[in-house]
């Protein structure tokens, strides 16, 4: 089963579809494979190391970083799919040419985890599609849509020693690894769940002291002897998208909580935590703030910020309860 065919398929389970998500979505996976081939040839093509530049959020940018923005906004000109595109290289949202008839609104990270490429480690894209809103804040984006539950389609493409392409169009979840001798991608992650429950735990523990008690309490009944003699254990990447990968097919949790440096979260809702929340409730796992569901979180600016906890329903609903918190939707 290609990609291809699967959204195929997808696509006339809606009888009223136009076909223009399917095409979306092919893009998308097109402009995978393009930037797959120059990962894989980036040290190569002295494409490794810092740009130069910084970007909105005042980050060092890549030289990948550019490359992945631009592959991604080339693939959609002039194509009338995007009216534009919300990425976390761009500092305002990018307004496609002929984009004023295109139906979706794209929301994207291009190269997420980019410390892990200098080192040839796992890297990922996170996407997340909007249908296009009224209003005209912006002319060719619409208006910004409300929350993460407003997202027609979302998923990741994972960069490792496969190349893994996972999206949901809200009916489920599945994933695909590219055959680069055929240069397809092909149903390898039929109908992904994510365990009730996981042993694995996911987060960078260098902030602890700074954590909220609530976050403090349950890492601590993960990580000391008595999270050990319950079998859990650490896996750190680098990249949200490999750790949430591994979450999804594995089960457990990935945590990145507010701390003195972010006292938001460092992670973005647009264009991480809101499509990622997108994909893991529909294999079955959850997303929170540790106050809300990611997905309930109103979108306030492009580039906001959310503390995030994400993977098995178990973990997460144990994480909830240790806040004290009720969420609104679940
Ligand atoms: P970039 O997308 O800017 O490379 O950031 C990576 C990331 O957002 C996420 O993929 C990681 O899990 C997290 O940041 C790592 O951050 P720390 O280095 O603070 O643990």
């Amino acid at each position: 089963m290609t990609l291809s065919r699967h959204i195929l398929e997808g696509q006339r389970r809606h009888p009223g579809a136009e076909g223009e998500l399917s095409v979306l979505l092919t893009q998308l996976a097109f402009a995978a494979k393009l930037f797959a081939h120059e990962l894989q040839r980036a040290a190569l093509s002295g494409r490794l190391g810092l740009s130069g530049d910084t970007n909105v959020q005042g980050e060092a940018t890549k030289k990948l970083d550019i490359f992945g923005n631009q592959t991604i906004i080339d693939a959609f000109a002039h194509t009338e799919l995007v009216g534009g595109i919300v990425s976390e290289e761009e500092d305002e949202p990018r307004e496609m040419a002929c984009g004023d008839r295109a139906s979706y609104l794209l929301c994207v990270d291009p190269l997420d985890g980019s410390s892990n490429s200098d080192v040839n480690g796992a890297v990922g894209t996170i996407f997340g599609i909007y249908k296009r809103s009224g209003g005209h804040a912006h002319a060719r984006t619409g208006t910004l849509p409300g929350s993460g539950r407003e997202q027609v389609a979302a998923g990741y493409v994972l960069y490792g020693p496969s190349t893994v392409f996972v999206y949901t169009t809200g009916d489920g979840v599945n994933g695909f690894t590219l055959d680069r001798d055929i240069g397809e991608f092909m149903l390898t992650y039929p109908a992904m769940q994510c365990p009730a429950e996981g042993r694995y735990y996911a987060i960078n523990l260098t902030a602890a002291a700074e954590w909220a008690p609530a976050v403090r309490t349950y890492v601590r009944s993960l990580s000391g002897p008595g999270g050990r003699a319950r079998g859990y254990t650490q896996r750190y990447s680098g990249a949200l998208v490999a750790d949430v990968h591994r979450t999804l097919l594995e089960g457990g949790t990935y945590f990145y909580p507010a701390d003195r440096k972010h006292p938001d979260g460092k992670l973005r809702l647009l264009y991480e935590c809101a499509p990622l929340a997108f994909v893991v409730e529909q294999a079955g796992g959850r997303a929170t703030t540790g106050d809300m569901n990611i997905l309930d979180v109103p979108i306030m600016d492009i580039h906001q910020r959310v503390p995030l906890a994400i993977g098995s329903r178990g973990e997460i609903d144990r994480f909830d309860q240790l806040t004290h918190v009720k969420e609104t939707t679940r």
